[in-house]
């Protein structure tokens, strides 16, 4: 794909006038109508594609989100608009009740679950874009107590297990929600009769019904939110109280990018870096450790209560190339299979990569959120981390994917692998976001290729 500069210019444009649609004074929404909140991985997308264009804006919607930080260091995964009526999304902040918590904000209602955590990660793109240094510099000295109390409850709280990766506790903190890799533990899940509240699916109301999880689907992600709130949202004794309970190879590989960065962001403000260098490796061992299958050469979910890793192959299997220490053959085998057919249709010569889910498996839906669509910010989180390795070749067709993507369909919240029609939300915020990383990082096939960035750090 051939890319002029005039092209460019007007992408980066477009993707700007998106995020300002969804500017709403101090944090930018996903989505206008289906999502009128702030969420948690959104913000870290959006402020670190946006950091190249608005260091102002990108700082404050960074610092807002964690004005909605638990004192326990949890970072909520959503943090809720009080200017929003509360049935605009379901579920809002009348069933979260965030009040019901020891460690929530009295000020603020939040949900009471998490997201991958990307912002220290964010707030170093932040740092490396600025152009005004004397701001970033104070701004970095905010975040980074913050960070590291985020990362301090994830290691504390949430190593469930004890071998050195974060527990999710419910779908929504994996960020794919509805992505296979969690049907067995859903469909192990008993909802016991009259434990499920009455409520309304408000995501129906703005998008298609083929692109969104089933309604029982919904009822297990209902219930799951409903069993952990029961708790009063407590750190205590996780294992008991949460019926899913899984370390995703996707959460821990954004756990262990972000310690890197958070290590960096330790030397900016004349902290110690060496206990977060060293948080980050043990987090890359552990992947290795607990969610390698060395049979198949591919890394899994594992269900702590079930020990076991789960045989599907979907996005996340791919993420721990974020891990810059991750060995070579480690590094292949991940290309391997976003090379095969499994993540990508070679048969359809319109095909864009990188499938959500295996093509062939017998539960893909091409348009089914999470069930195999592309989503911009997964084909994004693996292009950071493969030009990383020196990846050159595949993360050019991923950038050239991403770009295409957006050419063909628009800033759509995810799109199909054959043909790259558009599904989920219009104006996406991550999608504009990210592009405009993308396209000051490398020009896709244009042969204006920028550095492959740092190389890859053995431990
Ligand atoms: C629940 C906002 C969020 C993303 C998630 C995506 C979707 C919410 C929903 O939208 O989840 O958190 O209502 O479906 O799956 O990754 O953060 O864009």
């Amino acid at each position: 794909m051939e890319l002029s500069a005039r092209d460019r210019a007007e992408l980066i444009e477009e993707a700007a006038a998106v995020l300002d649609g969804n500017w709403r004074g101090d944090h930018t929404v996903p989505s206008s109508q289906l999502y009128p909140h702030q969420w948690n991985w959104d913000t870290a997308f959006i402020a670190a594609g946006r950091s190249w264009i608005d260091q102002q804006r990108a700082q404050a919607e960074m610092e807002h989100l964690f004005t909605g930080q638990w004192s326990n260091g949890m970072v909520p995964h959503i943090v809720f608009n009080p200017d929003v009526a509360d049935d605009a999304y379901f579920p809002g902040p009348t069933f979260w009740r965030s009040e019901v918590a020891a460690h929530s904000p009295s000020d603020l209602a939040t949900s009471g679950i998490t997201q991958p955590p990307l912002h220290a990660r964010a707030v170093l793109d932040i740092v490396e874009h600025a152009s005004d240094r004397t701001e970033a510099t104070a701004f970095v000295e905010r975040m980074y107590p913050r960070l590291v109390a985020q990362h301090r409850y994830l290691s504390a709280v949430r190593d469930v297990a004890g071998g050195g990766l974060a527990a999710i506790i419910h779908p929504w903190e994996s960020g794919m929600d509805n992505s296979p890799a969690w049907d067995d533990d859903l469909a192990d899940l008993e909802i016991p009769p009259g434990a499920l509240p009455r409520y309304e699916r408000r995501d129906l109301v703005h998008a298609n019904a083929k692109d969104r999880p089933s309604d029982e689907t919904y009822n297990r992600i209902v219930y799951l939110a409903v069993v952990y709130r029961e708790t009063g949202y407590s750190d205590a004794d996780l294992g008991r109280a949460c019926p899913f309970l899984v370390e995703d190879p996707l959460f821990n590989s954004i756990v262990r990018w972000s310690l890197e960065a958070l290590a960096d962001l330790a030397v900016l403000v004349g902290d110690d870096p060496t206990p977060h260098q060293r948080a980050g490796q043990r987090v890359g061992r552990a992947m290795t450790d607990r969610l390698w299958d060395p049979v198949t050469r591919r890394f899994y979910a594992r269900d702590v209560h079930g020990d076991q890793r789960s045989p599907e192959d979907a996005i996340t299997s791919l993420a721990p190339a974020l891990d810059p220490a991750l060995p070579a053959g480690m590094v292949d085998a991940v290309v391997e299979v976003l090379d095969s057919p499994e993540f990508r249709p070679r048969d359809d010569p319109d095909h864009f990569m990188a499938a959500s889910f295996d093509l062939g498996a017998r539960d893909f839906d091409a348009r089914r959120y999470w069930r195999g669509p592309i989503w911009i910010n997964t084909d994004w989180l693996l292009w950071r981390g493969l030009r990383r390795h020196g990846r050159t070749r595949v993360a050019d067709e991923l950038a050239d994917s991403m770009v295409g993507l957006v050419r063909r369909s628009g800033w759509r919240e995810y799109y199909s692998p054959f043909g790259g029609e558009g599904f989920g939300s219009h104006d996406f915020s991550w999608t504009a976001a990210l592009l405009i990383d993308v396209l000051h990082r490398a020009q896709p096939r244009t042969g204006v290729s920028d550095s492959p960035g740092t190389p890859p750090v053995r431990s």
